[in-house]
């Protein structure tokens, strides 16, 4: 009854009943969701944990990077777009928190994590925005990314993370359009807009294709996400259609992506691209990157400076629910 094959690839590490985890199996292999109250293997629950924290995590901290932008919008216009773009984002990250205490963690737990080092968040936000075509080119190319990264989770195994995915695909594809409406609008700008546009485009290109991960013969848990549908497409699979998808686009508004090797190939209908510093991908991973040690500084600032808010709030609520219980 208790530790079989299935269980070893499973990951699992305690002794768990087998004809539950082959019910668990035979669920996910039907396309069923698998939902909080139901029965589930621990390594699935772990993996959820790690990866929907880590992904509310980058929703949190990615705010950092075009918030630092929104007194310097070059008009009102597009001033309250970005407000709005990136209230979206703490948005995202309070629907992914929910999802993941909806496994048994806390809040508290996955922000200590978070503030500790202990936890991941992408890569991507550890990179600096200079100009305000940056704030273009992640519209762009970062939400583009997580675009191509997220609608496949609309169809993820558990029942919480595909629901929480479903608005928050619909959000990021505003995202992405005010993103390369910006550019649009420097790339037949005054020729310095365009060399901006031009310059944002080539720093943030290859850490966009590093947002994927890492290739998959250097994935270590992919092969197992894929078989608990946790993950739909693989790394490399997601990383290929955004190339295929964003140079046409580059190219419909004038700027070249920063690669020597891109090559289009009429026989397959995709493109080849040139190598990916995956030196420079694990040294951001760990904690390496331009400006890591300033984007903790500012997210542990602000739960300081928020302590107040969440004292006043519980407060409020344990006002309140003397007053309903009296
Ligand atoms: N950055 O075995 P692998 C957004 C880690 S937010 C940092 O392939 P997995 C947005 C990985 O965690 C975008 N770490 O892992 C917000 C693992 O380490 P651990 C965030 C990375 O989980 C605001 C190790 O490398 N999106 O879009 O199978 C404004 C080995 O990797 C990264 C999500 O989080 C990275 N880029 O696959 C604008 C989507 N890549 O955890 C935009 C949900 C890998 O074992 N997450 N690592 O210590 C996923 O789809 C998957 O977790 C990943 C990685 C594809 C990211």
């Amino acid at each position: 009854m208790y530790t079989t094959e299935l269980q070893k690839q499973a990951g699992v590490t305690t002794a768990e009943p087998a004809e539950l985890l082959a019910a668990f199996e035979a669920r996910v292999a039907a396309d069923e969701f698998i939902e909080p109250k139901d029965w589930m293997p621990d390594a699935y629950r772990r993996t959820l944990v790690r990866q929907m924290s880590q992904h509310a995590h980058s929703e949190v901290v990615g705010m950092l990077p075009e918030g630092n932008w929104i007194t310097r919008a070059p008009s009102l216009r597009r001033k309250a777009v970005l407000l709005a773009k990136v209230q979206d984002e703490g948005g995202h990250a309070l629907y992914l928190y929910s999802a993941t205490e909806t496994l048994g963690t806390s809040r508290e737990e996955m922000i200590d994590a978070l503030h500790s080092g202990r936890a991941k968040y992408s890569t991507i936000f550890n990179y600096p925005t200079l100009t305000w075509a940056d704030i273009g080119a992640i519209g762009w190319l970062v939400d583009g990314a997580a675009i191509m990264n997220q609608v496949p989770l609309q169809r993820t195994s558990y029942g919480p993370y595909a629901r929480a995915m479903v608005r928050i695909c619909k959000e990021e594809s505003f995202h992405q359009r005010q993103g390369y409406e910006i550019m649009m609008a420097l790339a037949v700008g005054t020729p310095e807009q365009k060399r901006m546009a031009q310059d944002a485009l080539n720093r943030w290109w290859w850490p966009s294709l590093m947002m994927f991960g890492p290739p998959d013969d250097n994935s270590p848990n992919s092969a197992q996400s894929m078989r608990w549908r946790i993950k739909r497409d693989t790394n490399d699979q997601l990383r290929q259609k955004f190339v295929d998808v964003t140079v046409p686009q580059a190219e419909a508004i004038g700027l070249s992506v920063p690669d020597p090797d891109l090559k289009w190939h009429e026989d397959t209908g995709h493109y080849t691209f040139g190598a990916i510093d995956w030196e420079e991908f694990y040294a951001v991973v760990r904690g390496e990157g331009p400006v890591a040690r300033e984007r903790m500084q500012a997210r542990r600032k602000a739960w300081d400076d928020g302590a107040w808010v969440r004292d006043a709030a519980t407060a409020h609520a344990e006002k309140r629910s003397r007053r309903q219980a009296a």
